[in-house]
């Protein structure tokens, strides 16, 4: 369902995501709700600027208005509102925290938010992330990634690129190494503060190739507007192209060019 009008014309950035369709039209939903509030406030109080104006009414009432139609409009407005937010809101909301989703299709990653930049770290075919131990942490291992762990001879790690195929589910865990960050991607629709010390999963399904901008989204310090990373939403061939050649590139243990899933584990063990 594509519902956005109002929305795309104050140029909110194209959805791309599978859940995105429901939030669009929520949101077109309560703009076309707002501007109907506004047009009539707006003329109830140009009204009342006229009607009530000292030339007319040298003396002031004291009775004041008589009607009860205020009241039931405000009663109105609350209704609608308590509307929108159980039936619309509290659902998707619901189904953005407990629906997650399950299964081999899923490609499971984490953001790793630092002042100013975004790292990722994605499972192998293993299907487990590698330990981290801040005393590993350089310039070229930004992430610490123990790569002696037997869970992270297989990972990947990447920096400033988040790459994923189209139509599967995501999930990324979103994480600190420093102050908090929100790991934002206004096209898929979702963002979640990054917490130091705490791990916040976060799902979506794209449902576009192309490049998306990740940004944060939480005041972090003097360079926050520059703290920004790319997604990229390929073709299934595309990202198992892209998956092998940066595990590689990050340290990886993997054999030829094969998928770095769990549908299609190829690998040397540890060594
Ligand atoms: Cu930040």
């Amino acid at each position: 369902m594509k519902f956005a009008l109002l929305i795309e014309a104050l140029g909110i950035a194209p959805n791309a995501s599978q859940h995105g369709y429901s939030i669009d039209s929520m949101l077109e939903m309560l703009h076309w709700f707002m501007l109907l509030l506004f047009a009539g406030w707006g003329s109830f109080y140009a009204y009342t600027l006229w009607r009530f104006q000292a030339k007319k009414n040298p003396k002031a009432s004291y009775t004041g208005a008589a009607s009860h139609l205020p009241t039931k409009l405000e009663g109105g407005v609350l209704v609608l509102e308590v509307v929108l937010l159980m039936a619309f809101a509290a659902p998707i909301w619901a189904d953005r925290v407990s629906q997650f989703p399950t299964g081999p299709d899923v490609i499971h990653l984490r953001a790793v938010g630092q002042q100013f930049l975004w790292n990722f770290q994605y499972t192998g075919p293993d299907a487990k992330f590698g330990d981290r131990e801040p005393k590993l942490v350089s310039a070229s291992n930004p992430l610490g990634l123990d790569r002696n762990d037997p869970d992270a001879f297989d990972d990947l790690t990447a920096t400033g690129e988040m790459h994923v195929p189209v139509n599967r589910p995501i999930i990324v865990d979103v994480m600190s190494k420093d102050v908090i960050h929100d790991f934002c991607i206004p096209n898929m629709r979702v963002a979640q503060d990054a917490i130091p010390g705490s791990i916040i999963p976060l799902w979506f399904i794209p449902v576009k190739t192309g490049s998306y901008e990740i940004v944060c989204a939480q005041l972090c310090g003097n360079n926050h507007s520059l703290m920004k990373a790319t997604l990229v939403v390929d073709t299934e061939a595309d990202y198992e192209k892209w998956f092998n050649e940066t595990a590689k590139l990050s340290g990886a243990k993997v054999v030829g060019t094969e998928m770095l899933t769990p549908a299609a584990p190829t690998l040397v063990a540890s060594h």
